[in-house]
């Protein structure tokens, strides 16, 4: 059965794992499913062809036969659903690795785009240095309760699963903020999970499509 993800063909962060198919790329090695990549351009991704893969013209989306999937947490679920190693087999313990899922995208994921969507676009309004510190302050109680829950446990709910991979990837887009730095077992679960040999294959596969560019 062949994969296929879309990716930037150009990426703001360079191919820094920033990008939502880092997801993807990540849970599939996870599970060693091979995959192939379909680079689309910011014009490419708003066309009919592209939108009739995502309604909302961006990556990743994901084709597996006659299957089209887009939104990075259900491509997520949908192969960890089928391949042992991102959910664990007892039912409560998965409900609660889904929930964890669920948590990563819709309560931390939100508070921390906010923030950086005023950093990089609404610096020059007039209400920017007021508002600044109100984001960072949301983003600051969501690390300190998940901090609080994650304590010294290694992953989340027992062993790794789809939750923390969505996860880490949630808290990498505040790398080398001095936010999650406030957090020392924050910082360490993300480091765990970016040194997993499957994240490491991601990566540099995401960083090889910049790096080819030259
Ligand atoms: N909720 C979506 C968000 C997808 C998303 O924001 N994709 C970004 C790249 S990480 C994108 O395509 N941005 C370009 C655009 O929106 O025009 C998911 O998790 O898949």
């Amino acid at each position: 059965m062949t994969r296929t993800i879309t990716a930037f063909a150009r990426s703001p962060d360079r191919g820094r794992g920033l990008a939502r198919d880092m997801r993807v790329r990540w849970a599939l090695e996870e599970v060693g499913l091979p995959y192939g990549v379909r680079l689309v351009s910011f014009k490419e991704m708003k066309e009919p062809a592209h939108r009739a893969l995502h309604p909302f013209g961006q990556i990743p989306t994901y084709e597996e036969g006659n299957l089209a999937l887009f939104e990075s947490g259900a491509i997520v679920f949908h192969i960890a659903e089928r391949h042992a190693a991102l959910l664990p087999a007892n039912a409560e313990a998965r409900a609660r690795a889904i929930a964890w899922m669920f948590s990563a995208l819709n309560t931390v994921e939100p508070p921390i785009i906010e923030r950086e969507a005023a950093l990089l676009l609404e610096r020059d309004k007039p209400w920017a240095a007021q508002r600044q510190p109100i984001l960072d302050d949301r983003v600051r109680g969501r690390l300190r309760e998940l901090s609080n829950r994650l304590g010294d446990a290694e992953w989340l709910d027992g062993a790794f699963s789809a939750g923390d991979l969505l996860m880490v990837t949630v808290l990498r887009r505040l790398s080398g903020s001095p936010l999650l730095g406030e957090h020392s077992n924050l910082c360490a679960y993300v480091a765990r999970g970016e040194a997993r040999p499957a994240y490491q294959r991601a990566f540099a596969a995401q960083l090889a499509v910049f790096t080819d560019l030259g």
